[in-house]
């Protein structure tokens, strides 16, 4: 919105042509929300703290994570904000995959908040219940996609990394594949949130990944050069990323090991909501699986985790689901998982980039 009043001067001042160009608007916004979260950070913490909006900790936990209770939580909220000011800022505002990445953000965002101040109200860890939790997200995934799906131009093939023949017309089922995509990152996102940090990296790694997808896609020439579905007008969704970038930065200064506070169900839902949506609009979603692969390894643990239980009466294969927990009861100090996890998102990051050569 502000890059356009801006760039209507141009003729008076050339400088201004920069304002033209996505990728100085993507590091504006990068840098927008990363300060505007320095500066409001410390403050929305002491405000959190004064609503007593503390964490509550479950008890069958490992036990190091009892010193944790009472960390201020939500500090989503303050991701949500940023990220959307910023994007109003300086992504083009009637851009309708911009207008549905913010959607993603805000419908997913309401769910989390209201789970998370649930929790919070009756003092103990039972919020919104698993099956109503799901049913929101379903409809609201839905919607989303369905709306992606009449986005002039869409084009609604699926298109497979590495065979660059295959790519089938799903017709009115790619609404039903895009919505999983949405749901199942949304709540992969969620199961990884339990460690200091632990989702806010893979989360900045992955945007990376999807900014560079979405850049490339809306480029027409290079789209072609790199054998990648061309969308026009996705390019603007790098300026969504990049805001996100910078929030999950600014957030990560407060939430890094000793997190001062945590992003709730509020950011969690919400980020990984905006994660899948962005997948899906730049027609990347089964490289999800590699990009996203954290979130993937640790919803698969609890898969299986739960199904072995089921099945065996009892008997579990890791120590405790999500995965995370396996390591830190194995006597690994809670930096060491959370870095060792960092260093695995970003050499997956680079396998699912490297597919851009690869097609
Ligand atoms: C929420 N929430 C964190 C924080 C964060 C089916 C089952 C696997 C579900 C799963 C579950 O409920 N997962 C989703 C995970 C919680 O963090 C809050 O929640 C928000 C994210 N949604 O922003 O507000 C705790 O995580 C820790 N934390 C940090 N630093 C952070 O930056 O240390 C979070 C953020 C916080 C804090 O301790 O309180 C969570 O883990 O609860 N359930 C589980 O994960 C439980 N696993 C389990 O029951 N496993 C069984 C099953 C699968 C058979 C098993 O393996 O035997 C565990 N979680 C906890 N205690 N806390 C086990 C018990």
């Amino acid at each position: 919105m502000l890059y356009k009043l801006i760039y209507i001067f141009h003729s008076e001042l050339s400088a201004l042509n920069v304002f033209r160009y996505i990728t100085f608007r993507t590091i504006l916004a990068t840098l927008t929300t990363l300060i505007l979260f320095l500066l409001l950070g410390r403050r929305v913490i002491e405000i959190l703290k004064q609503m007593q909006m503390g964490q509550y900790i479950q008890e069958d936990g490992p036990p190091n994570h009892m010193s944790k209770q009472g960390t201020p939580t939500m500090g989503g909220i303050l991701i949500i904000f940023v990220v959307l000011f910023s994007t109003f800022l300086w992504a083009n505002p009637v851009n309708p995959y911009v207008l549905l990445c913010m959607s993603a953000l805000i419908l997913f965002g309401i769910i989390g908040f209201i789970d998370d101040y649930t929790k919070i109200k009756r003092k103990n860890n039972k919020g919104l219940t698993a099956k109503v939790k799901f049913l929101w997200q379903c409809f609201f995934s839905l919607l989303i996609s369905y709306l992606i799906f009449h986005v002039k131009g869409f084009d609604h093939h699926l298109y497979v990394p590495f065979f660059k023949s295959i790519h089938p017309d799903l017709g009115m089922l790619y609404i039903l594949f895009m919505a999983f995509v949405i749901v199942a990152s949304s709540n992969a996102v969620n199961l990884t949130d339990g460690l200091d940090g632990l989702a806010i990296s893979p989360l900045i790694v992955a945007f990376g990944c999807y900014l560079i997808f979405s850049y490339v896609a809306g480029h027409k020439i290079i789209a072609s050069y790199l054998h990648i579905p061309y969308i026009a007008g996705a390019g603007e969704v790098s300026v969504f990323c990049g805001a996100i970038i910078g929030a999950g930065l600014g957030f990560l200064w407060y939430n890094a090991y000793p997190a001062e506070v945590f992003m709730g169900d509020v950011g969690s839902l919400s980020l990984g909501a905006a994660l899948g949506t962005v997948a899906v609009i730049t027609k990347q979603e089964i490289i999800f699986v590699i990009i996203g692969g954290i979130f993937v390894i640790e919803a698969i643990s609890v898969i299986f985790q739960v199904a072995y239980y089921k099945v065996t009466g009892g008997k579990r294969i890791f120590r405790m689901a999500p995965i995370h927990h396996h390591f830190e009861l194995k006597g690994w100090p809670e930096p060491k998982v959370i870095v060792r996890f960092w260093i695995i998102s970003i050499i997956l990051a680079l396998l699912g980039l490297s597919t851009l050569k690869l097609r």
